[in-house]
């Protein structure tokens, strides 16, 4: 039987779907497994003093809308003081907020007034390295026999046989070229992996480890914030040799260089130091952003017993369809391989006593309707809200970037590169424009799966600039914002906000089956629809069903013997039996 009349979940039979007092848990319950957690990005988020940019005032003036999402932790992206030529990623001095952002008594008053609400704060934590505005780099750069030299990654030239000076080895950079620049003062070059501007800390120098711990860690946790969001963290260990890595892009001087810097020989070391001497100390969670490895690579930072990091953020779904090591050589992806990337994500922690993450879009990714769903205006909400579904429904903490609540998508198609700052795409479209003389395909990639698309400000209402700021904008306003704006969702419940919000209270409701609960893909085969079931611990189960199309397609019963109770479902009218809409999604307990 199927009884899919109602959609109000607060009518469903709770007496055997509640169980949270199951005595044999094997995954242990923790908070911070059930927490939903959003992640601002200071720049674009809300400006409150009409200088373009955003501010920390301007968070502080929105807690009680997030608290009314349903969230429990929010996650800042750098607000600390920076060059900004990475958007803060770059870092001069971690005790201070950049100015735009405001001081550091607006950010106790933000930890005060998050607090007050029930709002933890988590931080980000980038301490691979830092800017070349920092004090430190400044001092070591100096001379080499500064005593912070050795606090950075300094050596000498190579000499090709035409004696010309070439980089000590063939390592690329994230952003396009070398990743060694030349300092012609001391005749040696310095790492960064990142930007020019960013610098590598030497973690092998243990005075710079305790420098960081006292200035990025500690301060900032007896200042009382959550945790932190661990940027980068795989790559603090390098391999010492520092020898040339094997040519995987021969039409490139410079090349990918993971194997010597990401899971080094030391990082688990300096995970177990930090962990031990702060985090737990201080009682506070961590999330790593550890990149694309291996299942057994990642549960080595994140097993409970490890004491590492809380949980990790796996990129399989993010990668789907992209060369992990270049985002811009984009391949494509069938839902297979989208079903695949899901289950590798929501079956990471199985069986084990690790944890991990559920999240579709943050500030290094592209618009997930525009990537995964249908950016097309007639079916943008409805695709939207199935991903959204798809997410309320999977194993780990979720995490939702901002905007992706109330539906932003990808910039529009036709913007110049010139509306594009993030220095990945300057760089690439630099490195790349001229030679490929298609930049029209060029420019469809980008359009694609640039960070910048993550990076537009927030549409808070249809007045000018979105409601984001008073002034002139740091970056271009989406040209949709009448459209689509948090405004015109707030009291609409049939608004993709409303939907998320009804979502997120589903999973925290029936928490033992979305958060905890074991995913069972059932129709692996099928390239349109995505079923699955999520299963708890009790064999509780719910049977989530999601067309992936444009098109109507036919819907077949894969439970006919079970009785279904619809919990969630993205569509006005009453459901058909045997069709699904285009984007349709719903979600059945089973009995
Ligand atoms: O990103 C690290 C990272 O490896 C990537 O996600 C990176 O952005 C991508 O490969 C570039 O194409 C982190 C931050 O999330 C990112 O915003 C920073 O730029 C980067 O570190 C440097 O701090």
């Amino acid at each position: 039987m199927v009884n899919h009349q109602s959609v109000n979940h607060q009518s469903v039979n709770h007496r055997t779907v509640s169980h949270q007092t199951v005595s044999h848990q094997t995954v242990k319950h923790q908070w911070w497994k059930e927490s939903i957690v959003y992640q601002i990005w200071p720049a674009s988020y809300k400006d409150s003093n009409g200088d373009g940019v955003g501010d920390i005032r301007g968070i502080v003036d929105t807690l009680d809308y997030l608290k009314e999402l349903g969230i429990d932790v929010i996650w800042i992206s750098p607000m600390y003081d920076s060059p900004q030529d990475d958007m803060g990623y770059d870092i001069s001095d971690y005790e201070k907020i950049y100015e735009k952002y405001g001081t550091l008594n607006d950010m106790e008053d933000l930890i005060n007034e998050s607090h007050k609400r029930g709002l933890k704060i988590i931080l980000d934590l980038v301490i691979n390295h830092t800017s070349n505005q920092h004090e430190w780099f400044k001092e070591s750069r100096s001379s080499k026999t500064n005593p912070k030299r050795d606090w950075y990654i300094w050596k000498p030239p190579r000499y090709d046989e035409n004696g010309n000076r070439q980089p000590p080895n063939n390592w690329g950079s994230y952003f396009s070229g070398s990743a060694w620049t030349y300092d012609q003062l001391t005749d040696e070059y310095y790492l960064h992996l990142f930007a020019e501007s960013q610098p590598d800390l030497n973690w092998e120098n243990k005075l710079a480890r305790e420098a960081i711990y006292k200035s990025a860690i500690l301060f900032w946790l007896q200042k009382g914030i959550d945790g932190f969001r661990i940027d980068t963290a795989g790559m603090y260990s390098k391999v010492q040799s520092f020898k040339d890595v094997p040519i995987i892009f021969p039409d490139k001087d410079f090349q990918p260089c993971k194997l010597y810097h990401q899971h080094g020989p030391r990082i688990h070391e300096f995970h177990k130091e930090i962990y031990e001497r702060f985090i737990e100390p201080f009682n506070a969670i961590t999330v790593g952003e550890v990149g694309h490895s291996t299942r057994e690579e990642s549960l080595k930072y994140v097993s409970e017993e490890a004491k590492e990091m809380n949980m990790m953020f796996l990129f399989d779904v993010v990668e789907v369809g992209v060369d992990s090591r270049d985002r811009f050589r984009y391949k494509g992806y069938d839902l297979i391989d989208f079903k695949r990337a899901f289950h590798t994500q929501s079956s990471f922690s199985e069986g084990t006593d690790a944890w991990s993450t559920i999240f579709i879009e943050n500030h290094d990714q592209p618009r997930s309707i525009s990537r995964f769903g249908n950016d097309s205006p007639e079916f943008r909400v409805q695709s939207g809200k199935a991903l959204a579904t798809l997410q309320v429904a999977l194993t780990g903490t979720e995490f939702i970037y901002q905007g992706q609540e109330i539906g932003m998508i990808n910039l529009p198609r036709s913007w110049d590169i010139k509306e594009y700052q993030d220095i990945n795409t300057v760089n690439y479209f630099r490195e790349n424009g001229s030679k490929t003389g298609d930049n029209e395909k060029l420019m469809d990639v980008i359009n694609l799966m640039a960070r910048d698309n993550a990076r537009s400000p927030i549409q808070w209402n249809s007045s000018s600039q979105g409601g984001f700021t008073s002034g002139t904008p740091w970056t271009r306003v989406h040209d949709n914002y009448e459209q689509i704006n948090v405004e015109s969702q707030l009291h609409d419940p049939t608004s993709m906000l409303s939907f998320w919000k009804q979502a997120i209270r589903l999973r925290k409701q029936y928490k033992e089956l979305f958060v905890y609960g074991r995913l069972e893909i059932l129709d692996w085969e099928n390239e349109n629809i995505f079923t699955f079931l999520k299963i708890d611990e009790r064999g509780n189960k719910a049977y989530v069903v999601i067309n992936f199309t444009a098109k109507s397609v036919n819907f077949v019963n894969l439970l006919p013997d079970k009785t279904l109770t619809l919990i969630l479902s993205n569509q006005s009218k009453e459901l058909s039996e045997t069709q699904l809409m285009p984007y349709e999604s719903r979600i059945y307990l089973v009995q």
